[in-house]
């Protein structure tokens, strides 16, 4: 059951990434800067390669919205691509235009080019990093930031942070390692941590398995580009029972308290009221100055892995991803719940629940 719609199109290196989101209720004020801003944070963190440097992610508004409110139309995001100035010819889509200078054959391992190239028919490998690529990210953090928007008018808070770069669990280690990486010509993942705080008692169900919270959730995080492991609070691997379930108890003044959250916030398949926790581990980028070995899909003989342009690490950006994503969902959910077709009646019918 989808509430909160959207598509996103674009490719790494074409004109544009777009999108269009349907079921924004009406009267939300629509702050450019706050989007801009995240689009600003998806674009730092130590690690980041050479595209960041050309790229200064804005996103226009071309339909839906009028004098800064959301009119309950569908709301049309673009973000350009500047590098696409230096890609025309190579990007574009009138068929005399055909270059193969940009064109490679050799799979990446762990990247989508060998399965895409298989699933699609294509021999230019181009034709699947294209999409395949985190680029088209940007877009979807555009579309959370509008998500977020929504989530702030009914007072709901976030965070996220890294907690892991390589082997290393102190902030202080991770330029260290991510410039080993960088040394040696290869890559590196990590992990992070999403928190929601202030979410409602009641988003998602147990009554069939796709309406689970939890799985929406992981589903969201687990297919951002590079993501192996969701988890959500703390990991039960190992623990007893009575060391990892949050037990109840009442105040002194009656209400019902809880002073652990090993849940993460649900429980069969439903926000509980608790902070919302949400980890992911990101694999190392796939693609590597050090390349490994592979094979070559016009000649079928053993060739080495192709190297363009690429991020050492890019775990940081992943956790904004990550909240963007989480974002949709919540907004997804409680829409469900509450309905409205304007920010009144969302507001009315949210707190009343
Ligand atoms: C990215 C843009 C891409 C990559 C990166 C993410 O730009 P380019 O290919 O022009 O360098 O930097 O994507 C990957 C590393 C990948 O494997 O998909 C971005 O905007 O986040």
């Amino acid at each position: 059951m989808e509430k909160f719609r959207f598509l996103t199109a674009g490719e790494s290196h074409g004109q544009c990434l777009s999108a269009i989101i349907e079921g924004i209720p009406s009267g939300i004020e629509i702050d450019i800067d706050f989007i801009n801003n995240e689009l600003r944070r998806r674009q730092q963190g130590y690690g980041r390669g050479g595209r960041m440097q050309i790229e200064t992610d804005t996103v226009e508004i071309t339909s839906g919205v009028r004098f800064g409110k959301t009119i309950g139309s569908p709301v049309t995001l673009v973000i350009k691509n500047r590098d696409f100035e230096n890609w025309q010819k190579i990007m574009s889509s009138a068929p005399e235009d055909i270059t193969d200078e940009k064109s490679f054959s050799t799979y990446r391992p762990g990247h989508a080019d060998f399965a895409g190239s298989i699933k699609y028919n294509q021999k230019d490998l181009r034709n699947i990093l294209e999409r395949s690529s985190a680029r088209k990210t940007a877009i979807e953090v555009a579309v959370g930031a509008v998500a977020k928007l929504i989530l702030k008018e009914l007072n709901i808070e976030w965070t996220s942070e890294v907690t892991q770069i390589g082997c290393a669990i102190v902030p202080d280690r991770f330029k260290e390692e991510i410039d080993n990486a960088k040394e040696k010509g290869d890559s590196i993942g990590g992990k992070y941590t999403v928190t929601y705080k202030n979410l409602p008692v009641g988003l998602g169900s147990y009554v069939h398995w796709d309406r689970g919270i939890d799985g929406r959730i992981a589903q969201a995080v687990m297919s951002i580009p590079a993501v192996k492991v969701v988890e959500i609070g703390t990991n039960p691997l190992g623990l007893c029972g009575s060391d990892y379930h949050d037990e109840f108890s009442i105040t002194n003044s009656g209400e019902i308290e809880r002073t652990t959250n090993n849940a993460g916030g649900i429980e069969g398949g439903i926000t509980n009221g608790q902070d919302l926790v949400v980890s992911a581990v990101m694999k190392p980028i796939p693609t590597m100055l050090k390349p490994l070995n592979s094979v070559d899909c016009n000649t079928n003989q053993q060739s080495q892995a192709h190297y363009e342009r690429s991020d050492v690490c890019a775990v940081e950006s992943c956790a904004v991803v990550a909240e963007a994503r989480i974002a949709w969902v919540l907004v997804n959910e409680i829409l469900l719940k509450s309905g409205g077709d304007n920010i009144e009646e969302l507001k009315h019918n949210y707190h009343k629940n």
